[in-house]
């Protein structure tokens, strides 16, 4: 028998994902990036460390009411709950829908120093079919940009678009959703109106990509930065800049017929980035969904409460859950600041 998924087309997943009150939770770092994580809290970082946190985290009590899908990563996908639920039927179970990081990282564009295009196109129709069947109903691809001196190049913005743009169509062809990523990094010391400007561009690409490759935009969802200061720069926009110049950006690049944006957090704090995205939704209706696919920003105090000790795994679940709730009240604008001082939960 067809479970639901099966019968749903392209566009009903990606509404499905940024249904009211809910987002993604990013949960796909690769080995090197949890690695980091796990170093911040001195765990090592052992496949069955990575197995038991991720466990933690898909476990969660309530979880489902703000948490509409999880992206996984493909050793995650591959492994299983304590009880030996195997994760993409857990989440499922839960109606939470699987989803798949299919980049192989960014690397050295050649010619092109400082910056990076995202490998991972050669075999990729075939990882997909594999991921499919392993339940997987949503794929996410990231393009890294960094603005510095003189970068980015156009010849950068336009590799990863295309790369971008050939990985949506494979996944679409391969009956998954895709989420394409291009994110501007905000390492630097650049004003927000570089980010908006370098951003813009991105987005300008990406879409005329997208369009020329024949990629449905129903059946997409855009994962991007939202456009602020660079952490170095000598002035960090407010809350109502952030909300209004990434709106302005979105209005001018994203088609309508995307279901929804999905924000990446970037390394900003927890805080900012509920709040950010609180504003902006109060700034609605707009034209999509605009929702999280947080990582860091909803993993945060969950990874520090953890701390690798299984008797601290209820309060992990815990800190987990609130920041889910604050994020799926941001999606419609009804998140109070007030709250991360007051004992809500
Ligand atoms: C969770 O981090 C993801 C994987 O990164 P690597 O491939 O570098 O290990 C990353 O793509 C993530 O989905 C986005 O950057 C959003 O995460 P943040 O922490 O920026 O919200």
């Amino acid at each position: 028998m067809a479970t639901m998924a099966e019968t749903q087309t392209l566009e009903e997943i990606a509404r499905a994902l940024v249904a009211p009150g809910k987002g993604i939770l990013a949960a796909d770092e690769s080995d090197g990036t949890i690695k980091k994580r796990f170093d911040s809290i001195g765990v090592e970082s052992t496949e069955e460390n990575r197995r038991a946190y991720r466990d933690l985290l898909f476990t969660t009590d309530g979880a489902e009411e703000h948490i509409s899908g999880v992206i996984l990563f493909d050793e995650t996908i591959r492994q299983a709950s304590a009880d030996g639920t195997p994760f993409p039927k857990l989440l499922e179970s839960r109606g939470i829908i699987p989803g798949i990081k299919v980049d192989k990282g960014a690397k050295p564009l050649a010619g092109a120093e400082g910056e990076t295009v995202t490998e991972g196109l050669d075999g990729l129709r075939e990882r997909l079919q594999e991921y499919y069947e392993l339940g997987a109903r949503f794929t996410k691809w990231r393009a890294v940009i960094s603005i510095g001196d003189r970068i980015p190049s156009d010849y950068c913005l336009w590799t990863n678009a295309h790369a971008l743009a050939r990985f949506a169509a494979l996944s679409q062809e391969s009956g998954l959703v895709p989420i394409v990523e291009p994110e501007v990094l905000m390492d630097g010391t650049h004003s927000i109106e570089e980010s908006y400007r370098v951003t813009d561009r991105m987005l300008q690409a990406l879409y005329t990509e997208l369009f020329d490759q024949r990629v449905g935009r129903e059946g997409s969802l855009l994962k991007t930065n939202m456009v602020v200061s660079g952490y170095d720069a000598s002035e960090q926009a407010d809350v109502d800049t952030v909300a209004e110049l990434t709106i302005k950006c979105l209005t001018n690049t994203c088609p309508s017929s995307v279901p929804g944006v999905v924000f990446l957090s970037g390394g900003m704090s927890d805080e900012d980035a509920t709040a950010r995205l609180n504003a902006m939704n109060q700034r609605g209706p707009h034209p999509w969904e605009l929702s999280f696919s947080y990582g860091r920003a909803l993993q945060a105090p969950a990874l520090k409460a953890w701390g690798g000790d299984a008797n601290n795994v209820e309060e992990a679940q815990k800190a987990f859950y609130r920041r889910a709730k604050f994020n799926g009240a941001a999606r419609s604008g009804s998140y109070a600041p007030e709250w991360e001082t007051a004992e809500v939960a």
